[in-house]
């Protein structure tokens, strides 16, 4: 590539603005008009190229590394009514504009890992991957939450090009261990979202998560002196 080429390149990829800009966004959002859909549309790109760059990885673990530490991979787009309620109970009014900004999980990738090692080693290499920015990272796993949930959460900008545009777009990746997402993934379906609190059984759920996580260490300490 001569010099001039390279200038013209640089300068057209100055030019480039966030096709998101030029969406109409500062409105109420309207989940049956078209910009609803080309938002969830955008959503659902992103999640398929992050999705595929996950998939590799795993395989790559397989061939390079010959270990097979993500046993597999959930992906998700957040339901209308899930992003309302979300907005609603964080009292955000209802635009585009503070959906885009406030919900961070609209895209959810989850990766179940088998050991607790796994979870930091694959929250890594995503972290070195290239064009990725992090924007936030919680780990619940050394500060599990009040109710006993654990996981390793972080919240990803990744690029997609629509309309020659570059566009980031939010993905909140849970990374969490087989025990921790058994744990999860019943207590979500008898608490989490549901408003009636039995304090005595939210108490038997810290403990069972507990109880979890010791077993969770077990297993990696037989792992380990397996030298798995
Ligand atoms: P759903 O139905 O799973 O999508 P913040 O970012 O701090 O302003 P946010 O977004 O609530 O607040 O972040 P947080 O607390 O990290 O939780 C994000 C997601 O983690 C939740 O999404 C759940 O998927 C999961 N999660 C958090 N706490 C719990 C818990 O106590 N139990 C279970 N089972 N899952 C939990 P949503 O949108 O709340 O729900």
């Amino acid at each position: 590539m001569d010099k001039n080429e390279q200038i013209k390149l640089e300068k057209q990829n100055l030019n480039k603005k966030e096709y998101i800009n030029e969406l109409e966004i500062n409105k109420d959002i309207n989940i049956k008009e078209e910009e609803y859909t080309k938002i969830m549309f955008i959503y659902n790109a992103a999640l398929k190229e992050f999705n595929s760059k996950i998939e590799t990885l795993k395989e790559q673990y397989k061939y390079f590394n010959e270990e097979e530490p993500i046993e597999y991979i959930k992906t998700r787009i957040k339901s209308p009514k899930s992003i309302i309620n979300k907005m609603k109970k964080k009292k955000y009014e209802l635009t585009y504009e503070n959906m885009l900004r406030n919900i961070s999980d609209i895209a959810g990738i989850r990766i179940i890992c088998n050991f607790k090692d796994d979870v930091y080693k694959i929250m890594e290499d995503i972290q070195s991957f290239s064009n990725i920015k992090i924007v936030s990272k919680k780990d619940y796993i050394k500060n599990p939450k009040p109710s006993g949930y654990m996981s390793y959460h972080l919240i990803i900008e990744v690029p997609i090009e629509i309309q020659r545009k570059t566009v980031y777009v939010k993905i909140e990746v849970q990374i969490r261990t087989l025990a921790m997402d058994f744990w999860s993934t019943i207590e979500h379906k008898v608490k989490y979202k549901n408003t009636i609190n039995n304090k005595n059984e939210s108490k038997k759920l810290v403990e069972y998560a507990k109880a979890i996580n010791k077993i969770d260490n077990k297993m990696l300490d037989i792992a380990k002196s397996n030298s798995y």
